[in-house]
């Protein structure tokens, strides 16, 4: 089975797992405080996925949320895997979070899918074929007109009540966009603005497997995508995501409210 095949197989078990669950009180546990939290569910799709992916290809290296990175001296291909992205609505909305696995040969982009799991829609995007939902082709909007633009973010109070020194001007880039919103899975954020749904979308703090996924969708959808201070964005580090619907508007918003 090739790489993409089996990601698929993958991804869709596990969505169809992870609607089945139900939370006992128990399998919800802190992470570094009552605002990051694991579930005994992100600890078992995590290993499903990998276990799934080692046994067909064993020479690729694995980047996940809940475990250390697996790893062998030249990988295959490397697979950025985050089992619940969006953990929080998973134990309070049991809607609003996804499955997302991207992967990469070196810097070149391969594939990304990311599952709404509760409305079962799978994005997916394998580099220079185009974005899709299902069979639907995605294309990112258009707009360029800041007044006109609807900007996601997945942490509204860090984003904008609680912004770092320098980054300010996010508040000024809340006020002039045409709203705001937030679903709270900066994967299924990204796909947003992959299909046109939001035009925006700004992430104070996102790691390789929330978005090395989502950003080849986005991409692949006519989106553009860098850090907040116009840097492109890196593979393997966690940190700022700016991402539009395509590079003039990106380039716009850097231009008036880039923080360096
Ligand atoms: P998670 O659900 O996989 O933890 C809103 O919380 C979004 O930010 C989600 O995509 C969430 O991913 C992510 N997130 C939560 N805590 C984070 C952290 N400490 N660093 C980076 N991303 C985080
Ligand atoms: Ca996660």
């Amino acid at each position: 089975m090739e790489r993409f095949e089996l990601a698929e197989a993958l991804v869709r078990k596990a969505g169809a797992a992870l609607r089945q669950a139900r939370l006992e009180a128990d399998a919800v546990s802190c992470k570094t405080g009552h605002q990051d939290l694991v579930t005994v569910w992100d600890r078992r799709t995590e290993q499903f996925l990998r276990q799934g992916i080692l046994s067909e290809f064993p020479s690729d290296a694995i980047v996940g949320e809940e475990y250390p990175t697996v790893s062998t001296a030249a990988p295959g291909a490397v697979w950025y895997i985050d089992p619940i992205d969006g953990t929080t609505n998973f134990i309070n909305q049991h809607s609003n979070y996804a499955v997302s696995v991207g992967c990469w040969q070196g810097d070149e982009p391969l594939f990304g899918l990311v599952l709404d799991v509760e409305a079962d829609r799978l994005y997916h995007a394998c580099a220079g074929q185009g974005a899709w939902c299902g069979k639907t082709p995605l294309a990112a909007s258009r707009r360029k007109n800041i007044s006109e633009l609807l900007l996601f973010t997945p942490d509204v109070l860090r984003t904008f009540l609680q912004p770092s020194p320098g980054r300010q001007d996010l508040l000024r880039l809340a006020q002039d966009v045409r709203a705001v919103r937030s679903i709270g899975s900066v994967a299924l954020e990204l796909c947003a603005v992959a299909c046109g749904e939001a035009d925006l979308c700004v992430a104070t703090r996102s790691c390789p497997w929330d978005h090395n996924a989502a950003r080849i969708i986005l991409q692949e959808a006519g989106g553009a995508i860098a850090s907040l201070n116009g840097a492109p964005l890196p593979l393997n580090e966690p940190g700022t995501v700016l991402a539009a619907g395509s590079s003039e508007a990106l380039d716009l918003v850097l231009k008036q409210y880039g923080m360096q």
